[in-house]
């Protein structure tokens, strides 16, 4: 599955919404909406143009970060990372039906992370990327093969991701995969959603 993770400052100047209706018609799986620049205003109001699109789809809408955006839209769950808040205070602010991802950088974390029951962790970084800089050193595919090996929860690969090597991180043993740079800043954003998508076919 793609997973689509946003980020307006890559979006070449194009609508985040147009982006976002193109690649539900390539075929992503999942929408994290992670915008760090914007006012809480305009995020719950990107975040509500963004909810009306994926319900057509019938595709979940995550928000990164902010549980209580999450909350105010409706959206069907939250991502969170290491310093975020905890997983427990997400899981019992947005209930049980919510899907709430966390982002891991190591095994221990991992471990931590299936304790707890989370719905799904983020592995993070797999490769070095432009896109987010204050990254832990990446886990490479090793550490996604070893991560598969140890905790039995579903693994949404991120970082440095795209068509030339998505294939090897599925091997590896990902369940899914996020992207931002690969759809957000291409040329043709539905066409690079639909590229992915068959890529994940092995
Ligand atoms: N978390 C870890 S790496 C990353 C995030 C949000 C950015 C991934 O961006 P890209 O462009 O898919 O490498
Ligand atoms: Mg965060």
């Amino acid at each position: 599955m793609i997973y689509l993770v946003t980020d307006s400052a890559l979006s070449l100047g194009r609508s985040l919404v147009n982006i976002v209706a193109a690649a539900l018609r390539g075929g992503v799986g999942m929408v994290q909406l992670r915008e760090k620049e914007i006012t809480s205003r305009e995020f719950v109001e990107l975040g509500r143009a963004i909810h009306s699109i994926t319900l057509e789809y019938n595709v979940p809408l995550i928000i990164n970060d902010r549980a209580d955006i999450a909350q105010i839209i409706g959206a069907e769950g939250l991502h969170i990372g290491q310093s975020d808040i905890s997983f427990k205070d997400a899981r019992k602010l947005l209930g049980q039906s919510a899907i709430i991802g966390l982002s891991i950088e190591n095994i221990e974390q991992a471990r931590k992370a299936r304790s707890w029951g989370v719905d799904y962790i983020g592995a993070s970084p797999v490769f070095a990327t432009p896109t987010k800089i204050d990254t832990a050193p990446a886990l490479g595919l090793k550490g996604v093969s070893e991560l598969r090996e140890v905790v039995d929860c579903r693994i949404v690969a991120i970082g440095g991701i795209n068509k030339s090597n998505i294939r090897q991180v599925i091997k590896a043993g990902a369940d899914s995969v996020a992207v931002v740079s690969a759809i957000c800043s291409a040329a043709d954003p539905y066409l690079a959603t639909k590229e992915l998508v068959n890529d994940t076919i092995i």
